[in-house]
């Protein structure tokens, strides 16, 4: 009852593989110099570049090597306890369906396009590793604490929708950013988002849209600072001071914020 089920790889249609062949070329190409240098080096150490939707056994062993990962496949999305406790354990969950060749450039639920593309690589960077791992055993505590809506922000604002200071440059690193090829180019060249540094509380507070571009994106100056900004806090507290202060709608800037022009 953990919500996984068999990938059943060899079931995949020829149409289906040539979805994802599109799909990865077109983003390959869109993210030339546009990505983290970790998610480059994840598509060559898990040979991503190999035509056809991957094969997630093959996937998992290469990834277990780099950094002790595997990757399961579910139906869709599944509660959030299941998910985190995934996480927790060095297990990501991946959509096995792949999306219509009518639908390249939107859909509501995770596909394995998303999933494999925008998520794994960075799975094979040793500290990107680590912070997932914490995520999950987060996620396990605020749910107990009942500050999962604060959390998912932290998740919604990094994993998904992070940017990152890399050799001087605006680089992405989030999954729902890396798979689309609109918001892979707004978010580094657009006028119109802000683009903030990263804050832990600050992220907690803010919140997201599902249905646009975002309208901020916070920006990490490196894996290790995120993930010590987030492992070694204490979040209990965190929860108890972020019940009296008020949401931030996705627009806002404050004054204490570090507001990024686009050349840093
Ligand atoms: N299930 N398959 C899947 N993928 C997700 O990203 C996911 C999920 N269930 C819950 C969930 N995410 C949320 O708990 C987090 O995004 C906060
Ligand atoms: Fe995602």
């Amino acid at each position: 009852m953990d919500g996984t089920i068999p990938q059943n790889w060899a079931a995949y249609t020829a149409e289906e593989h040539a979805v994802w062949d599109v799909l990865f070329t077109r983003q390959t190409e869109q993210l030339r110099g546009c990505a983290t240098a970790a998610f480059l080096s994840g598509i060559e150490i898990l040979h991503l570049e190999k035509p056809g939707i991957p094969d997630f056994e093959a996937l998992s062993e290469k990834l277990m090597r780099a950094t002790g990962w595997r990757v399961l496949a579910v139906p869709g999305l599944i509660p959030d306890a299941a998910f985190f406790e995934h996480l927790a354990n060095r297990r990501f969950v991946a959509g096995r369906f792949i999306r219509r060749k009518d639908q390249l450039d939107y859909l509501q639920e995770p596909d394995v396009f998303h999933d494999v593309f925008g998520h794994v690589p960075l799975l094979a960077h040793p500290v990107f590793a680590d912070y997932m791992q914490a995520y999950g055993a987060g996620g396990l505590r605020a749910l107990q604490l009942g500050a999962l809506r604060k959390l998912a922000r932290l998740y919604w604002y990094t994993v998904e929708f992070g940017l990152i200071r890399e050799a001087g440059e605006l680089r992405i690193y989030g999954a729902g950013i890396l798979s689309s090829p609109g918001e892979s180019r707004y978010a580094l060249e657009s006028p119109e988002p802000n683009r903030l540094g990263f804050d832990l509380m600050r992220v907690m507070r803010t919140e997201y849209r599902i249905d646009a571009y975002q309208q901020s994106y916070f920006v990490i100056d490196s894996f290790q600072d995120l993930l010590h900004q987030t492992l070694d806090a204490d979040f209990a507290p965190l929860y108890a001071t972020l019940e009296r202060l008020p949401d931030l709608e996705p627009t806002t800037i404050l004054p204490e914020d570090r507001v990024l022009t686009r050349g840093l």
